[in-house]
């Protein structure tokens, strides 16, 4: 490792220095996102460190990983062969398998052009300007009354144990064109699962890196493998079931776009069948998985901030109150005429930076950053978290303030100040699902935020530590609201 012949006129990457065997793993500590935000600041943008003996190049700085992602987005866009990886979707995931450019290439398009076409057809009245803004408000007026009638029985509620299942309603809307009840176990104890799975997955697990440790599995990794098995389970039966009903001339959904793509490529001599019927249609897995429990970690973690910024809470219900009239629900074309609430999703994004690290990155090729030699096949990790809370950039970083993404007059979006916030990765890897994810933020909240108040019970402020993961949690907690008149 240390004898790597650096090309002439590059440099050698600085960083900690490892201990045999383990390497740096000691110093990732519970919080990597803040070890190596701490690293960054004495290594600089590009450092090195190692896990196991795995070498693995860490970004930071906007403008170092926007140079990586999008500059040499080429050379930066493959995946790294991670243990728990192959467990995920039995290891033939879109977002985390290791295959060949061509292929993931292949499946990234047909995965983003299934859920664009998914998403704007018509809705099923012309209410809706599309399906997506239909199964989003229909989720979010059930999701209002459930709370209430929550509230009316209990006094309190768990956010996220009904969040996530309004958000998985709407991904499977589109997947499956079904929907399920709030009480429906099977999908419970999938959605229930997700914090496991975030932390095995999450970047910088010593398993992943250190092949001792696979032989003692821990809960955690027992409950991963767990849920993903029964994660495959639940989405083959669906899709075994849309085998059986699928109609060329009738396709109903996201699932029955995909066998219909691997029966279309049948028919046809010329087409490239390098690409196999299972990793087309598994693509389901990852838009599933994705679409539930990013969005409902977002929404969770932005009812939090409301309860802890009363103020800012009111403030958006009064923008709602005079942009929206009270007498119908909002819709996505209200977006930019609510600066306010728009400012507070960033800020969330931001502070929370829920996402601290993109999934895992791998060289295609040798190459190098900044004047520092990189081989091909070396781990990268990009530190988003970094990059929101970066001091040179941000005012205040830990502060929460909606204020920093308007304009001096306090009215409108600072577009600049709002695009140096990364949540989605950049480049060839950037999320396929931004814009139904922003979708569905915005207008979840709106739908929330205009008819329900919500607040904690006197002395007992929730706790927002969050839990390290590839998306990071709070703490299940319980809270109170009340319906707006
Ligand atoms: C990848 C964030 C919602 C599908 C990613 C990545 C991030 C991310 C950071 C990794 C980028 C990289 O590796 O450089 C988010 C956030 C979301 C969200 C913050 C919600 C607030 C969604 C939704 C879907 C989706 C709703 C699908 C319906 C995917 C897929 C990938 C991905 C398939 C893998 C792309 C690839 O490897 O080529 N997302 N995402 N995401 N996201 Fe999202
Ligand atoms: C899942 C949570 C899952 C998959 C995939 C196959 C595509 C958050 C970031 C990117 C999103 C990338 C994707 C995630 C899909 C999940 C997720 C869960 C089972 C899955 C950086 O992830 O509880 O189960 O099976």
């Amino acid at each position: 490792l240390l004898s790597t012949q650096i090309p002439e006129g590059l440099k050698r990457l600085p960083g900690p220095k490892p201990l045999p065997i383990i390497g740096n793993v000691l110093e990732l500590s519970a919080n990597p996102h803040l070890s190596l935000t701490a690293m960054s600041e004495r290594y600089g943008p590009v450092f090195q460190i190692q896990i196991g003996m795995r070498p693995v190049v860490v970004l930071s700085g906007g403008e170092t990983v926007r140079q990586a992602l999008i500059k040499q987005g080429e050379e930066f866009s493959g995946r790294p062969d991670l243990h728990s990886f192959q467990y995920i979707s039995d290891g033939k995931s879109l977002a985390f398998s290791t295959d060949q450019a061509g292929v993931w290439r292949g499946r990234r398009k047909l995965a983003l052009s299934a859920l664009r076409f998914f998403s704007t057809i018509e809705g099923s009245s012309s209410e809706y300007s599309c399906v997506l803004e239909e199964h989003i408000s229909k989720e979010g007026e059930y999701l209002v009354e459930r709370l209430s009638t929550v509230m009316k029985a209990n006094g309190t509620f768990d956010p996220f144990r009904h969040i996530v299942v309004s958000v998985a309603n709407v991904i499977c809307g589109m997947c499956f064109g079904r929907r399920y009840s709030h009480d429906d176990q099977e999908l419970l104890s999938i959605v229930n699962l997700s914090h496991e799975f975030s932390q095995v997955a999450s970047t910088g697990n010593p398993a992943d890196f250190i092949p001792f440790l696979r032989f003692q599995p821990s809960r955690t990794m027992k409950a991963f493998m767990e849920m993903n098995d029964r994660f495959t389970q639940f989405v083959q039966k669906i899709v075994r079931e849309h085998y059986i009903s699928y109609d060329k001339n009738n396709i109903r959904d996201i699932t029955d776009s995909l066998i219909d793509h691997c029966e279309d490529r049948k028919l046809d001599e010329n087409s490239n069948t390098q690409i196999s019927d299972e990793k087309i249609v598994g693509i389901v897995n990852d838009l599933f998985g994705a679409g539930f429990d990013t969005v409902s970690t977002f929404l969770s973690w932005a009812v939090m901030y409301l309860v802890t910024y009363p103020e800012i809470q009111e403030k958006l219900h009064q923008e709602l109150r005079e942009k929206v009239v009270m007498d119908r629900f909002p819709r996505l074309t209200d977006k930019s005429n609510l600066p306010f609430l728009e400012a507070f999703i960033t800020e969330v994004f931001r502070h929370s930076s829920f996402v601290p690290f993109t999934i895992p990155h791998c060289t295609t090729k040798n190459t190098s950053l900044n004047g520092f030699f990189i081989p091909k096949d070396t781990c990268v990790f990009v530190n988003q978290w970094q990059v929101n809370h970066d001091p040179t950039v941000w005012k205040e970083p830990t502060d929460f303030s909606i204020e920093r993404f308007l304009d001096a007059d306090g009215i409108s979006i600072n577009k600049l100040e709002a695009e140096k916030v990364m949540t989605f990765g950049l480049g060839k890897r950037r999320c396929i699902g931004e814009a139904i994810a922003r979708s569905e933020v915005f207008l979840f909240l709106a739908i929330l935020l205009q008819r329900l108040r919500f607040y904690q019970k006197p002395g007992q402020a929730p706790d927002m530590t969050p839990e390290y993961g590839l998306t990071m949690k709070h703490k299940r907690c319980q809270l109170s609201a009340s319906l707006r008149t």
